[in-house]
Order: C-alpha cells, then structure tokens, then sequence
C-alpha cells in the first residue's frame, strides 16, 4: 500500500518523537532493502532505474536465468560486484551502525547483498538474500567461498565437485540462508522498535517481518521517499542517508538530555 507523500515527509520535528522512541526501546530490529544504498549509487530493483546493464534483475534473479545461460546470468553478477566495489556505504549506513552502540539489543536484518552495511561497521548483520561476494554450488554440494576480486573469471568457476559455482545469493523460489530467517523472525516478534528502510515491501518473506513485529505490539517506523506499508506508527517520508542521521540524532539528544 502507498501512503501520501504529502502527509509523511520527513522534518526534524517529525523525527523527533521516534528518536524519543529509539533513545527507550530495548529491543530494536532495522530491516533493510536496496532503498537504503541508493545513495550510494545502487541502482534499487523496483521502479525508476530498475534495468541494470540493459538487463531487468527480477529477469536475471532466478535459479531459471542461471538454468538457461550461466554465462550471461555470471557475467551480470560479476558486473554488480565490480559496482559495488566502486560504491561507499552512505550516511544511512553509518547511522544504522552507530545505533547499534546506542540501543542494548539490536538487530540489523538485511536484503540487500552488497555488503555495505558491514563496510560503514555494522558487525552483527543478518543477510535474508546471501552475498554478491559469495559463491555456492550450482549442483548444491555444500561448497562456498567468499571472493572479494573483480573481475572474477568470465565463465562461472568450477566447483571442487566439478559442478558450476553461481553467485551466493537467493533467487526467487529458492529458500533463505539456513537460521537467517528464524533469527530475524524471533528478533521481529520480540522487538519494541522495528525500523522499515528502503524497501518496496513486496518481497516475501522479509515484508512479513514488520507485520510480525506489529503483531507482537512493537512500534514500527519507515523510512522511503515512498512509504510502502500501512499500520506505522510513523512513516518518514525522504532519503535514509539524510533521514536516518536525524533520527540517530534525535534519540542521543533524547539520551543526553534524560
Ligand atoms: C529509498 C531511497 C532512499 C529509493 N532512501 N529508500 C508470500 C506471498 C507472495 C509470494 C511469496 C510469499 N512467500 C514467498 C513468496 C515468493 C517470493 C516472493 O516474495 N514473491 C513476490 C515478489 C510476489 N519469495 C521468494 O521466492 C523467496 N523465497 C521463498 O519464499 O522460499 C520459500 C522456500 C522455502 C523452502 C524451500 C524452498 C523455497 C526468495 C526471495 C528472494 C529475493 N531475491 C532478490 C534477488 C537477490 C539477489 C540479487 O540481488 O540479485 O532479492 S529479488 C530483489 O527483491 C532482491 C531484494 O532483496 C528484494 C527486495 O527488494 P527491495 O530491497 O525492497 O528493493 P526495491 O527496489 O523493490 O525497493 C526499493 C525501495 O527503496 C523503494 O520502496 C524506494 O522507494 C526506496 N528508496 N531510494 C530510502 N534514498
């Protein structure tokens, strides 16, 4: 669902109850989605700006793509890869590292596979979709590795089974890293405070994780230029790298004035 703009645009006045809000919760969760490295020159998946090197991602995201010309599918990922090595993690990113220091138990939960929350220091980061960085198995053996080089090779590498190796990341159908989603989901269902940034909310089942979080009485709070969900006790209308340093502002005024 989407929510007026005109109603929801960010101000310092509107952050600051939901700073007050960070500064007393205990348990906080961040779900994050590719909204947030937008600033940083990712391009996201859904809307303006959603073909990525002439190739629509929700085409190239599929075990199906990969099924029917690897080359083309590994090529496309090694290209993000060198993306986003040429890519910074923004304010947001920073912001959302540094209220780890602030709340006694947060949860970053992320889909996005960039790894640039990890780069601006968050350390304790939950990734629902994988990792550009990773490679996995096509014939799924178990085999992983992480690779930070780019290029990478031109053709999928080999596995040390023999089979192809493909990009570590989860592609429609496919199910979500082992106890990345039952980590999420337990930290949802207990938390105070869910924050909801740059994600269109369409993608199951991380979308679901706001609902389990309101269902269980927490607050929750979204950050976007275009609010996708219902129910908020507060929608922050704008971009997170400007949004999320003012809210990280608010609740350590909030903290230094108690
Ligand atoms: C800004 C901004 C700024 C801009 N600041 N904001 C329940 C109901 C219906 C369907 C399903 C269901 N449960 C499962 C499904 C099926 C499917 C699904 O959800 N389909 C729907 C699309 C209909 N889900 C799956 O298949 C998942 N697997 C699964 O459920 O497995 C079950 C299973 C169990 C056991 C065994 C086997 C199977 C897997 C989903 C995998 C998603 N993969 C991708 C690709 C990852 C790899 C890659 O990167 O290539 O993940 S798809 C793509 O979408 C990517 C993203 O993580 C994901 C979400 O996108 P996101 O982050 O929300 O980005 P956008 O572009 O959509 O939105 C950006 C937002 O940012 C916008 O709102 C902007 O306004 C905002 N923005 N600038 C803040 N500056």
């Amino acid at each position: 669902m989407r929510v007026s703009e005109e109603t929801t645009t960010w101000t310092p006045e509107r952050v600051a109850e939901p700073g007050r809000w960070l500064a007393e919760a205990h348990r906080v969760v961040a779900l994050t989605g590719a909204g947030i490295s937008a600033e940083s020159g990712i391009p996201t998946f859904r809307g303006a700006g959603g073909l990525w090197k002439g190739r629509d991602p929700m085409s190239m995201a599929t075990p199906q793509a990969f099924a029917r010309d690897p080359e083309e599918v590994w090529e496309w990922y090694d290209w993000r890869r060198g993306l986003v090595l040429g890519c910074e993690p923004n304010p947001g990113h920073q912001a959302l590292a540094e209220l780890a220091d602030l709340v006694p138990d947060f949860l970053l939960v992320t889909q996005n596979v960039d790894g640039l929350h990890q780069r601006a220091g968050s350390s304790q980061v939950v990734e629902l979709h994988g990792n550009l960085f990773r490679l996995g198995c096509w014939a799924c053996c178990g085999h992983e590795e992480t690779r930070v080089d780019h290029p990478l090779d031109p053709r999928p590498p080999r596995c040390p089974c023999g089979a192809l190796q493909r990009p570590g990341v989860v592609w429609f159908g496919e199910a979500l890293p082992e106890d990345a989603f039952p980590r999420a989901h337990r930290a949802a269902a207990a938390a105070d405070l869910f924050l909801v940034v740059g994600t269109s909310s369409v993608v199951y089942p991380a979308a679901g994780l706001a609902d389990v979080a309101l269902a269980a009485g927490a607050r929750v709070v979204e950050v976007n230029p275009q609010p996708s969900r219902a129910g908020v006790a507060r929608a922050l209308a704008g971009p997170a790298g400007e949004v999320l340093p003012a809210l990280l502002r608010a609740a350590q005024k909030f903290r230094e004035s108690g």
